[in-house]
């Protein structure tokens, strides 16, 4: 049975990880945060944004789930911490370590800025919608570099949002359900012919924004569609930001600080001077 090391192992993704791929493989969960392995597994405490703890994790296991990070929009300190430092510190173990495989679960929001009323693949080229979105770029690319360099092998995940049920009318479209992308990442664990890929972490959704032809090319049959949960969640949905429903990344294209170039425009305002 391969060894597996899932870093950031106590996030969302992580559990769901953990659950459905237990007894699978042997898991070695690890996260800067502690918790409770399940029995079979074990978990060893770690900051990735150290060199010394990317290299004791990733010694002698079979293949690297790099989860670990910063997983929304935050402050650049944390995501070039968590999210920059990290993935190269990871990448660069596992590669010290003679590990070659590796799964890296990017997101959508690596193509965030794209509109809703296109359809996008593989090919892309990427359009971040955010630092968090820069960031996984960036582990996209270094993925990238350490396959042509070193011969590494990654699978890369542009991943929607993994949960047991859709929550909004954007998560329609991106939805993935825990046991889907349980799947994918068994293909990026397994499939022999991974040399660097990059596939959508999203269920047979037909809203999808996605041409996912790639994870199909490498057997990938996701077992679930959110249309099922479509009725209920428009039932419930309420009006958000206009610009953010334009976008795929939804809020996060939304600038915090400064005036957004990507903002509808207005009409002009109409002048207050007396009527002709
Ligand atoms: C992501 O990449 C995040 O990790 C997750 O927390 C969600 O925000 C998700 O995208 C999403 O877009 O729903």
């Amino acid at each position: 049975m391969k060894t597996i090391l899932i870093t950031g192992a106590t996030g969302d993704v992580g559990t769901h990880l953990a659950r459905e791929l237990a007894g699978k493989y042997k898991l070695r969960l690890s996260d800067k945060r502690p918790m409770k392995p399940a029995k079979g597994q074990t978990f060893v405490k770690a900051d990735v944004s150290k060199m010394a703890d990317a290299l004791r994790i990733t010694k002698g296991v079979d293949a690297v789930v790099h989860l670990g990070g910063y997983s929304v929009e935050g402050p650049w300190e944390a995501i070039l911490q968590a999210n920059i430092v990290g993935c190269y510190n990871v990448f660069e173990a596992a590669r010290r370590n003679g590990v070659k495989r590796i799964v890296f679960p990017t997101s959508n929001h690596a193509v965030g800025f794209y509109r809703r009323d296109r359809t996008i693949d593989h090919r892309i080229y990427p359009r971040p919608d955010s630092r968090y979105g820069v960031s996984k770029v960036f582990g996209e690319a270094l993925g990238s570099l350490y396959a042509d360099k070193y011969g590494m092998e990654f699978f890369m995940i542009r991943i929607g949002n993994v949960n047991p049920v859709p929550i909004d009318k954007r998560r329609l479209a991106i939805w993935i359900s825990p046991r889907d992308i349980a799947q994918l990442v068994s293909i990026g664990i397994e499939h022999p012919e991974v040399k660097f890929e990059i596939v959508y972490g999203v269920s047979r959704n037909k809203r999808s924004w996605y041409d996912n032809a790639n994870a199909y090319r490498l057997g990938y049959q996701p077992q679930d569609d959110s249309e099922r949960y479509a009725d209920e969640v428009l039932r419930n949905e309420k009006p958000g930001d206009p610009t953010a429903e334009l976008y795929q990344g939804g809020i996060f294209v939304v600038a915090e600080d400064v005036p957004n170039p990507a903002a509808p425009k207005k009409a002009p305002k109409r002048s207050k001077g007396k009527k002709k």
